[in-house]
């Protein structure tokens, strides 16, 4: 029986690479030289869309592929997926919640840390002989003990707020209403006054269109000259043009980001500022966690065309 032909959005390691080709037809539009006529040719074949959380799939890419029936996701974001064009023609799509929880919970407290006591200019200091030349590092910001908001409070977001808690931190958090499972945490109903009273604000929201610059100019202003913004969620969350000039003006103290507009391209603004931790979107990114992401991603793709129920269904 000939394989079924889907459509590789981006490039997976070879761990994941081997299987899929082994299981499928893939077909590698991120090699594409002229990607609308490649989208032409292979289009009509295709049965399935594998992508990746910040790749996703367009409207431009479902409409190439009239067979489509399912598009699989390598990440928990699914908001680069035209999801209005897959549910009009009712084609599935799946993601891999669960299997990356721990991991990104545990960047975004990383990062908190990092950046609140400067271990990465503290590195510099050793290696290039300024704490031999110029004595002790300049002192930093304590963490513990601390005002920590958390914005989103779903599956990661409540795994940050649980190891913000270890470090007896004062954890309010933001969500669409107040979760019976998180009693133990003040819930603030407003992005601007958890802002207000946070020392450390995490962003953990699932991105879509209604939460498109939640954290605005007003909420950035909130959080102040001797805050810290930690996003690990999707850089839309955030009005960066917004961002950018608090973190150049001093009105907000820090930010520690791990995704950014139009990545992995990012404003060069950024790259002047002194206060702000850059990471290259891999919050994910351990061995353990994407191997179990890309099993995920081809369970989904086997449970489908075997007729089976899928795994991790977001349509
Ligand atoms: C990416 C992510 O998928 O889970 C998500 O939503 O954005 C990430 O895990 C990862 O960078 C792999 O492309």
């Amino acid at each position: 029986m000939s394989k079924v032909e889907i459509l590789q959005v981006g490039p997976y390691p070879e761990w994941d690479q081997l299987p899929l080709d082994a299981a499928f037809m893939s077909h590698r539009y991120f090699e594409a030289a002229d990607k609308a006529a490649f989208l032409a040719a292979v289009g009509p074949n295709i049965r399935a869309i594998a992508t990746r959380g910040e790749l996703g799939a367009n409207a431009d890419m479902i409409a190439a592929c009239p067979k489509l029936e399912l598009i699989s996701v390598y990440g928990v974001g699914y908001d680069a997926v035209d999801l209005n064009a897959a549910r009009a023609r009712g084609i599935r799509v799946t993601n891999t919640p669960d299997v990356l929880t721990n991991d990104v919970a545990d960047l975004g407290v990383a990062m908190m840390l990092a950046h609140s006591r400067g271990m990465i200019g503290a590195e510099a200091w050793v290696r290039d002989g300024s704490w031999a030349a110029k004595g002790l590092y300049p002192l930093k910001h304590r963490v513990w003990g601390k005002r920590a908001g958390v914005l989103g409070l779903g599956r990661i977001g409540f795994e940050v707020a649980k190891r913000l808690a270890g470090f007896d931190m004062d954890i309010a958090y933001s969500d669409v209403g107040p979760k019976d499972y998180a009693k133990q945490w003040e819930f603030v109903a407003d992005a601007t006054a958890l802002a207000a009273r946070s020392d450390f604000l995490f962003v953990t929201l699932a991105a879509s269109a209604a939460t498109r610059h939640i954290v605005n100019a007003g909420v950035i202003a909130a959080l102040g000259p001797q805050g810290m913004l930690i996003n690990i969620s999707r850089a839309s969350n955030i009005d960066e043009s917004a961002l950018l000039d608090a973190l150049e003006t001093g009105a907000l103290g820090s930010a520690a980001l791990d995704v950014f507009e139009g990545e992995p391209a990012l404003n060069p603004r950024f790259l002047a500022l002194p206060n702000v931790m850059l990471q290259p979107h891999h919050a994910s990114g351990t061995y353990e966690t994407r191997k179990a992401m890309g099993a995920l991603v081809r369970d989904n793709l086997m449970a489908h065309f075997a007729g089976k129920p899928l795994l991790t269904p977001v349509l």
